[in-house]
């Protein structure tokens, strides 16, 4: 659907379907001062700026926005696995979805809160992704907080085994300056070692960090005083989450990632990763939500 048919279909109060400067099909989602920006393409949030703040989600500099490539920054939906394929690494990175074009189903308002739907479904990939049937929808809500919930519905015979992610890019005055709270004496996986640890009190960043946290269900918090503010990441239907920072030798080997920009970013991701990966019965669902709340420090 073109951005006026889409306007017109989801004729909503509080939501604009235009074409971006990348010539991505956005849609901005208003609410009492609040916005926030999702892109047709992957189903990717690409903005989340709360009244007064500037926006929490980080966006790389040189990321790409073009069919078949990731978006690198806000909120990339990993699905069907995350990280490499399970077993064929020629698969990309994080599977699919993040790079398929969603189809809107659903806006509009509900209980104060503005609210829109994308679907994918196997119609939407490309035939060599293709393994099995699913509805997949994501469901995205703006209010006092920003809501996300990726809807994993098997509607195959068989069972459908999945990992996934909201691998949510968080915007910070300065890595060396925040803490992440909210992981303390959980067992994490380092990955660039995989060796096993407990988490002692907060996390503090001085190198490349990249970390599955298992057995979590709890929030996380991103202490940013050069910013003043902390960033609340809530989660349902996630028993694992996962911290991560390239830092300076692993930004310089990624293309779509400034030399420099790991400074201001760090994900803390909303994950069915390692033990947490899941697997649904025919008939089954499962949702994985963040829910994200930034509260400055008068
Ligand atoms: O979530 C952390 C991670 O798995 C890192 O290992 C790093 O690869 C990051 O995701 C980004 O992956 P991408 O495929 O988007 O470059």
């Amino acid at each position: 659907m073109t951005v006026q048919e889409l306007n017109t279909e989801f004729d909503v109060p509080d939501i604009l379907f235009y074409n971006d400067s990348h010539g991505l099909v956005c849609a901005e989602l208003s609410n009492a001062g609040s916005k926030a920006v999702i892109a047709l393409h992957g189903a990717h949030l690409m903005s989340y700026v709360p009244k007064g703040q500037r926006d929490v989600l980080w966006m790389s500099g040189k990321s790409y926005f073009a069919a078949g490539k990731p978006i690198r920054g806000g909120i990339p939906v990993c699905w069907p696995w995350f990280g490499g394929h399970p077993s064929d690494p020629a698969m990309p990175s994080h599977g699919f979805a993040r790079l398929a074009e969603w189809e809107v189903i659903a806006a509009g308002k509900h209980e104060g809160a503005t609210f829109i739907e994308l679907v994918l479904t196997p119609g939407l990939i490309p035939e060599k992704f293709r393994n099995g049937d699913f509805l997949v929808k994501l469901r995205v809500e703006l209010g006092g907080k920003l809501s996300a919930a990726l809807i994993i519905d098997n509607t195959d015979v068989g069972e459908l085994a999945f990992s996934a992610a909201l691998h949510s890019y968080f915007n910070i005055s300065e890595i060396a300056d925040i803490a992440v709270s909210g992981l303390d004496g959980k067992t994490f996986i380092d990955t660039l070692d995989d060796t096993l640890h407990v988490q002692k009190g907060d996390i503090g960043f001085t190198a490349e960090t990249d970390l599955v946290y298992l057995d979590t269900e709890g929030a996380c918090i991103i202490d940013d005083p050069g910013f003043g503010r902390r960033i609340r990441i809530a989660k349902c239907g996630s028993r694992s989450t996962v911290v991560w920072n390239p830092w300076k030798a692993k930004s310089v080997r990624m293309p779509d990632f400034g030399d420099e920009e790991y400074h201001s970013m760090v994900c803390v991701e909303t994950t069915n990763a390692e033990t947490d990966a899941r697997i649904l019965a025919p008939g089954e669902s499962h949702t994985l939500q963040v829910i994200i709340e930034s509260e400055t420090q008068d």
